[in-house]
């Protein structure tokens, strides 16, 4: 079978969605590309290369004669805003190259976009498929602009890209680094540390987010999903739970003591300019995607995960 490269692999997504993968298509069918955050000892084939660099991923490409393309580097909304100008050449140009590689090479795209995408003239609850995209950060700017560059992609190409809207991410096994939806996963962690946890954004703060296996599944679903079905080619909008602050703590609370303070920054705005829920309705029709993690579910999981890792690392 053609390989499948998986750009951005060592980042949060790419950490349980490669191994996945493997799991799935075989260990010698995927490559991992990362940069600076390879770890050390990782089991698989793996290249480092430091994005963007077409004439680097052209030659991965033929070397490893890929068929599909996972490209889940990005820098995300709350880092972006430290580096806007950075952001937008990463972000763009790597997606650029990737798509004009894969024209070239006949290969099949899966690209993330984010609930970033929508802004503060969005509808704010059940936010539809098909609306307002006036985001305010480089972050969002950078997904609206590639969501419309794949679908341009695919209409003038015929190239195969596919994409989902993702939530906010809850996971245990790598953290997430600069998004606006980390304190979703740190309260997790100073839970069990310290028992004590100071929020960046305000307790009846309400977000779209999602477990990690949900999110791995929804993807690797949309990549198999018959074409004929898919009528979306910008990005499905993918959705799982909302929750205010104040009930992620009391979920947690009911396994672990963690007291938390609010002390909002400059994230606030940003969460402030996103939905607090998403209709899915599209992606649950065209390709049946259906989310498996609650609140109490992901709350119970990730308490019982993080726990052993702490417990591994003493
Ligand atoms: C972020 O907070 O920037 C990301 C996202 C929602 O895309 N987690």
């Amino acid at each position: 079978m053609k390989k499948i490269l998986v750009t951005g692999a060592f980042g949060q997504i790419g950490s349980e969605l490669v191994p996945a993968l493997k799991e799935k298509f075989g260990q010698d069918n995927v490559i991992a590309v990362g940069n600076r955050n390879i770890p050390e000892g990782f089991k698989g084939l793996v290249e480092k290369l430091r994005m963007p660099d077409r004439d680097g991923l052209e030659s991965l490409i033929k070397k490893h004669n890929i068929g599909t393309i996972y490209h889940l580097v990005s820098l995300l909304s709350a880092t972006g805003e430290e580096k806007p100008g950075f952001t937008w050449d990463l972000n763009m140009q790597s997606l650029k190259d990737v798509l004009d590689l894969s024209v070239e090479n006949k290969i099949k795209v899966f690209w993330p976009s984010s609930i970033a995408a929508f802004g503060p003239t969005t509808p704010r609850v059940e936010t539809p498929q098909r609306t307002i995209l006036e985001p305010t950060t480089m972050y969002g700017v950078t997904k609206v602009a590639g969501e419309l560059l794949c679908q341009y992609y695919f209409n003038k190409f015929n190239l195969d890209v596919r994409s989902v809207r993702y939530p906010g991410i809850i996971s245990y096994k790598t953290p997430p680094g600069g998004g606006t939806t980390d304190y979703a996963v740190a309260i997790f962690y100073e839970a069990l540390k310290t028992g004590k946890y100071e929020c960046f954004v305000k307790e009846d703060t309400v977000l779209p987010m999602m477990y990690m296996d949900d999110a791995v599944k929804g993807t690797i679903d949309l990549m198999e999903a018959d074409p004929d079905k898919l009528t979306i080619r910008t990005s499905y909008n993918l959705a799982a739970i909302s929750f205010t602050v104040t009930q992620l703590a009391e979920a947690i609370n009911k396994k672990v003591k963690v007291e938390v303070t609010y002390k909002p920054d400059n994230r606030q705005a940003i969460a402030d300019s996103w939905p607090k829920s998403i209709d899915d309705s599209t992606a649950r029709e065209d390709w049946d995607w259906q989310h498996d993690y609650d609140l109490d579910r992901m709350v119970t999981v990730m308490l019982t995960e993080l726990k052993k890792k702490f417990e591994g690392e003493n």
